[in-house]
């Protein structure tokens, strides 16, 4: 849209700046730019989007809200650094490259064709980076894998377009579970404040610093349950039951989408995820227990 038509974007410079002072068309040109790259690279390297669901223009991540979803930012933050390490480097080396063995001032090719200790140097020194990068990977790979001793149990099912939440560990019967479905809420009965397409009916409750256990699978095609917050993405597949956990660090509220093409309205099956504190917890599983 910024560079789409003259016309438009003066007419927006027009709109931006006070009457009196109107820009000419180089001068706003100029400092659209300079708005659009400053936005650009502030969100790119200041990379916590200080939310926990998506926002216009965002380029980071969303607030972390559990030690997990912590340390993938913190990996992604980590390997950035080598990143743009090895990005200036082989750059520089490039342009360098470039401008010294070009034919007008370089018209005599050098004959070396091999050089040992070089070859060495290059091949050791991406294995060193690829070995640093490796041991944080590593750790949190495996510490994504670890269940620690849960005390809650939320089951997650997904269904053409719409997930069920069961949470077993209540039941005194068989059927005595808390059992709900979980729709989106259409966009024509949206209240002011709620989220588009991310907004459900019943939202699933769960408290703050407890060890929780996700088992999560689907009762037609693959879904996946994702909600980038708490740094969970598991598949959920028919006839198999996956297995994650979550320690909510904070109180909140989480959104989340399926992010498995699921069928027709695969993107509208939302997910939203209410951390609260331990007694209201409570108090909601024993609202829930009275209404069966
Ligand atoms: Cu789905």
């Amino acid at each position: 849209m910024l560079f789409s038509s003259s016309s438009a974007v003066e007419q927006m410079a027009v709109n931006h700046w006070v009457v009196g002072s109107i820009p000419t068309w180089g001068v706003a040109k100029k400092k659209m730019c300079m708005l659009f790259f400053s936005t650009f690279f502030t969100q790119l390297f200041l990379s916590v989007a200080n939310c926990d669901a998506p926002q216009a223009w965002q380029f980071g991540f969303q607030n972390p809200a559990s030690p997990i979803a912590q340390g993938i930012q913190d990996l992604h933050n980590d390997i950035c650094f080598f990143m743009i390490v090895i990005l200036v480097f082989v750059v520089w080396m490039l342009l360098r490259t470039l401008w010294h063995f070009h034919w007008t001032k370089n018209p005599v090719p050098s004959k070396i064709i091999h050089g040992t200790f070089l070859e060495i140097v290059w091949t050791v020194t991406p294995s060193f980076i690829l070995m640093i990068i490796a041991i944080p990977s590593f750790a949190l790979l495996y510490s994504m894998d670890e269940i620690v001793d849960p005390s809650l149990t939320l089951k997650v099912i997904g269904h053409q377009w719409y997930w069920t939440y069961e949470y077993s560990d209540y039941s005194l019967t068989e059927e005595g579970s808390i059992v709900f479905d979980s729709y989106m809420i259409p966009e024509d009965d949206l209240e002011l404040g709620q989220l588009r397409l991310l907004e459900v009916d019943n939202r699933v409750v769960l408290p703050v610093n407890t060890h929780i256990r996700i088992i999560i699978t689907a009762a037609d095609v693959l879904h996946s349950w994702a909600v980038p917050a708490l740094g969970i993405k598991c598949d959920a597949v028919p006839g198999r039951l996956n297995q994650t956990s979550l320690f909510l660090k904070r109180e909140g509220v989480f959104y989340g989408q399926c992010s498995e093409i699921c069928g027709a309205n695969h993107g509208f099956m939302p997910i939203v995820v209410e951390g609260v504190q331990l007694n209201d917890y409570l108090n909601w599983v024993s609202n829930k227990l009275e209404d069966m």
